[in-house]
């Protein structure tokens, strides 16, 4: 790729805070200051376990900012009607990192995140996810359509450096989804791009 592919600029040394409730973030901006956020037994455990609850939830198009999510991600972030997510740091993804929970437009940039054991983004409504500068480091994949259904997902990808997927990057079984992939770096990746798209592409 040209140019450079920066993750997050939080460290993970900053002051910790334990989540007891999903932290609701329903407009303007919440700037975490890059504290680590470690979700608290009553959202989840981090396991592959379903019916976790997210560290945080972003609706409307408000913007969460400046965040460690620490050693328990639980279920991550959800989104709904569109959301903006920048400078996020996922030490080890619990569930799932991110999951789109209704349609809109999820803009996503400049994060990290380790060690998620099978989905890194979760996407389960008819929605836009633009993703710019991102480093994801193990993962089973990077992205996921739920499994099963067949609305209409457009993803892209833009310098993305991502390593070490037990499956692949993409995945959908919709016919009408669409992605793209561009300016990244990837090792040991696996399959681009697994399922029926309608398009999905990788270049740059
Ligand atoms: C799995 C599960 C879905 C949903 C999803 C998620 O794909 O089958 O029902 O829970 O995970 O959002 O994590
Ligand atoms: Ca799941
Ligand atoms: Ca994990
Ligand atoms: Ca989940």
């Amino acid at each position: 790729p040209t140019g450079s592919i920066t993750g997050s600029s939080c460290s993970t040394s900053g002051a910790q805070t334990t989540v007891h409730a999903t932290i609701r973030v329903t407009s303007g901006t919440y700037d975490g200051g890059c504290q680590r956020f470690n979700a608290g037994s009553e959202l989840g455990d981090g396991s592959q376990s379903e019916g976790q609850d997210p560290v945080f939830r972003v609706e409307n198009g408000a913007t969460l900012r400046n965040v460690v999510i620490g050693t328990n991600g639980a279920d991550g972030i959800h989104t709904y009607n569109g959301a903006n997510l920048d400078n996020i740091y996922w030490m080890n993804v619990g569930e799932d990192a991110m999951t789109i929970k209704s349609s809109g437009t999820t803009t996503v940039s400049n994060i990290e995140g380790y060690d998620a054991d099978d989905k890194f983004f979760q996407v389960n409504a008819a929605s836009t996810l633009n993703v710019t500068n991102c480093i994801i480091h193990r993962a089973g994949k990077a992205l996921r359509q739920n499994g099963g259904t067949t609305f209409r997902v457009n993803v892209s990808f833009n310098r993305c450096d991502i390593n070490s997927m037990g499956e692949g990057v993409f995945r959908t079984d919709s016919s009408v989804s669409t992605a793209s992939l561009t300016n990244s770096r990837l090792h040991d990746a696996g399959t681009i791009c697994i399922g029926p798209w309608a398009s999905c592409s990788q270049s740059g």
